[in-house]
């Protein structure tokens, strides 16, 4: 698109760079941009602090809003089903809402996170290890609707289109997408996938109604994948008999090594595990500390998209041994589950202690220690390191 160009750094060369600021720690780097920074405001990140929780209060959860949020009201709102269909359908949330309702606690996480750890990093949503979060869903499984609609013999995908629109990338061109095409935020799932179990159409989350940012009133739950293919703000459902080709699905949501890499779309989360950060923080670079008095419990909580987590093991010297945690019971088949570990601090008062945790899963997958680095940053599973000041 013409003059997407100009939607780079020049466009705010009149930002004054940082200075020093008297009487505050320096800053640990200068790179964060200003377009990363209003990213980051409008798209926050889970409170680690609730790592300890099953289900993430409202407020706490991240999100991730790639256009305007659409203000859309209950009263007249409706869904379309249509396409490669024998017979398309109109769903009002009434009419969704007396269909079997299921509650599901799911987890979601955005593709971008872990972007960035990596260098050179992409210019997005500066992701570090928050974009999680777990809500009790209220909604209706999709396959009985597919099943409704009747699909014809050469279905292929289904798209699943939001009210939202925008361009993306600033506006890129690439592989023959054009990013600057305003598109409306859509994404396709095969159609094997859109018939798992899991994937439900929801209002609720938390026992309350979907708040605006999260795709109220209604929403795609895919609870396998990242968290792309969970469309917000459903407008329609539409059937098709090829490969869905659309800007997010072909051109942002991709795992390349180069440029000229075509790569491969972004589906399942990798498997991943997460810490309750220990301590207590200092406000400002959340250092944590740790006041050595009594062993303390280690927390957190480890998932995957491939299946069910078989074992979490937690290292308290950098990586270089490792233990095995204690497994708890997760709520459902689509959510998190926790873990513990009981640990002293005490031998190590007065020093810098490096915790980190590391999950595997049923189909063997496990946690590299060295993240895999990829043109969009995305889908970072790399061990973390969380240093903790024992006093
Ligand atoms: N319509 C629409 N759906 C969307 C998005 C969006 O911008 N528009 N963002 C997607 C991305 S990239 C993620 S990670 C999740 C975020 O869901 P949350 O904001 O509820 O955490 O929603 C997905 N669904
Ligand atoms: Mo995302």
């Amino acid at each position: 698109m013409a003059g997407a160009a100009a939607m780079g750094g020049a466009a705010w060369a009149g930002h004054e760079p940082r200075r020093p600021t008297p009487d505050r720690p320096p800053p640990s780097s200068d790179l964060v941009s200003y377009e990363e920074t209003v990213l980051a405001f409008r798209n926050h990140g889970f409170h680690l602090e609730m790592l300890d929780q099953e289900i993430t209060p409202l407020g706490s959860h991240y999100q991730l809003i790639h256009f305007d949020i659409p203000q859309l009201s209950p009263a007249g709102y409706a869904i379309t089903i249509g396409g490669r269909v024998k017979k398309p359908l109109r769903l009002t949330l009434e009419d969704l809402k007396r269909r079997p309702v299921v509650k599901e606690p799911a987890i979601l996480e955005c593709a971008g996170v872990g972007r960035s750890y990596s260098h050179p990093r992409a210019i997005y949503v500066p992701w570090f290890n928050e974009p999680i979060g777990v809500f009790e869903y209220t909604g209706t499984p999709l396959r009985p609707i597919l099943e409704e609609a009747g699909l014809l013999d050469d279905a292929e995908e289904v798209v699943f289109t939001g009210h939202d629109s925008g361009i993306d990338l600033g506006g890129h061109v690439s592989s023959g997408v054009d990013a600057g095409a305003k598109h409306f935020f859509e994404r396709a799932l095969p159609i094997d996938e859109a018939m798992k179990d899991g994937v439900i159409l929801a209002w609720d989350a938390n026992g309350q109604p979907l708040l605006p940012a999260h795709g109220f009133p209604l929403r795609l739950v895919v609870p396998t994948w990242y968290g792309m293919a969970s469309v917000k703000w459903l407008r329609k459902l539409t059937v098709i008999n090829h490969t869905f080709q659309g800007v997010e699905q072909k051109l942002v949501y991709r795992l390349q090594t180069s440029s000229s890499d075509s790569g491969r779309p972004v589906q399942q989360k990798w498997v991943r595990a997460a810490m309750k950060p220990p301590g207590f923080p200092d406000a400002i670079s959340r250092m944590r500390f740790l006041k050595a008095t009594e062993p303390i419990r280690l927390v957190g909580k480890a998932w995957s998209g491939f299946g069910a987590i078989t074992k979490v093991e937690v290292s308290t010297d950098d990586r270089r041994t490792w233990q095995p945690a204690r497994l708890g019971t997760p709520l459902g088949p689509y959510t998190w589950v926790s873990w513990e570990f009981d640990w002293d601090p005490r031998p190590h008062k007065g020093k810098e202690v490096i915790l980190s945790c590391r999950a595997t899963d049923d189909k063997g997958h496990r946690q590299p220690l060295k993240p895999w680095w990829n043109v969009q940053g995305m889908a970072q599973q790399g061990v973390e390191r969380i240093p903790v000041r024992v006093f």
